[in-house]
């Protein structure tokens, strides 16, 4: 038998991940790098069984990396990519490709595909909770509680709502179909704007302004790329109504945050619920912290589950050794 191609895992769970795979693809040569924060991408342990690199990883780590076919990672730091030679196949393991994508050490001959996990399922619960709880007012009726207040505000219902989603993806569109399960009215944008059954609009890359005057809550589900950086413009706020709910669960880099900080504060906006930022971890000292309007989560929308990624990779994994084309593979071009 030929020898199976060699996998190396890079993760700050990269242990768990190896011994998912390990379980699923015996025979296969993988190794593992945690690395210390998905931040920095920095590694702090040698490669299995290895112990500490301060003992004796670091060479271990340098094997795993440069005799390395195919590599499971969510972001790598500098230099690793240009320390895989034998590198042709990378997988993500969440949703998002950009950092590959944007790196410039990751040669054109190498394959990336993305995971698929249960994003689509998480997305929807995620934006479907958060919208359900400004709309029934639930920290309001909390508060009242606390007082024994007895007092009735309206009840506004999602179904009689519209929202906009920006981006028809395989996040935009699991929570296109649950909003219109529950009656919402749904608007969305796509790059090309081509028609979606089961919502009412679809506008395209040139024409999503003209979306956002009709949507009460506006929902970013778009791969960061050059076209979609800085899109949440000031103008694009203003262009909202007012009150209206902003939910990013795609990228920070998406919305110009000072501008989005500024809607807040003067109330033209009637929350920002927000996954995702352009710096993360969120600066200690960040002023969306103390926007009252602004509710905040550390990019835990949603999680890729090792057992779910370690399934799909192993299927992709079989794919390539077969020699057959890959699952979820990404157009670098396009940017997704
Ligand atoms: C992803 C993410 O891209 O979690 O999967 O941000």
């Amino acid at each position: 038998m030929n020898k199976l191609p060699r996998i190396c895992v890079w993760h700050t769970q990269g242990d768990t991940y190896r011994d998912a795979l390990r379980e699923r693809l015996p025979d296969t040569p993988i190794e593992a790098i945690n690395a210390a924060t998905h931040e920095t991408g920095e590694a702090v342990l040698g490669a299995p069984d290895s112990g500490p690199v301060a003992s004796h990883g670091t060479s271990l780590i340098a094997d795993a990396i440069s005799s390395a076919e195919i590599l499971l990672a969510w972001k790598v730091p500098p230099r690793t990519l240009t320390s895989m030679p034998a590198l042709r196949w990378v997988q993500v393991t969440g949703a998002g490709v950009d950092h590959f994508l944007e790196s410039t050490e990751l040669s054109a001959a190498v394959t990336v595909t993305r995971s698929l996990g249960r994003f689509g399922i998480q997305i929807s619960e995620y934006i479907i909770g958060y919208l359900l709880h400004h709309l029934i007012g639930i920290d309001t009726y909390r508060e009242k509680q606390m007082s024994h207040e007895w007092a009735r505000n309206n009840r506004p219902l999602l179904a009689d709502r519209t929202v906009g989603i920006i981006g028809l993806g395989s996040l935009g569109l699991p929570t296109a179909k649950a909003l219109t399960a529950l009656g919402a009215r749904v608007l969305g944008a796509s790059h090309s704007g081509l028609a979606v059954p089961g919502i009412d609009n679809v506008f395209s890359a040139s024409s999503w302004r003209n979306m956002l005057s009709e949507c009460n809550a506006l929902v970013i589900a778009a791969p960061k790329t050059v076209e979609t950086v800085g899109m949440i413009d000031q103008s694009a706020l203003d262009a909202l109504p007012k009150g209206a709910i902003v939910i990013n669960i795609s990228r920070g880099e998406l919305i110009d945050e000072d501008a989005l900080l500024e809607a807040l504060e003067r109330g033209h906006l009637g929350a920002a619920v927000l996954d995702v930022f352009a710096a993360e971890p969120l600066p200690e000292d960040h002023p969306l912290w103390d926007q009252s309007r602004a509710w905040i989560t550390p990019h835990i929308a949603a999680p890729s589950e090792i057992e779910v990624i370690a399934d799909e990779f192993t299927k992709n994994y079989r794919r390539y050794v077969a020699g057959d084309s890959l699952l979820n593979e990404v157009d670098r071009r396009r940017g997704y």
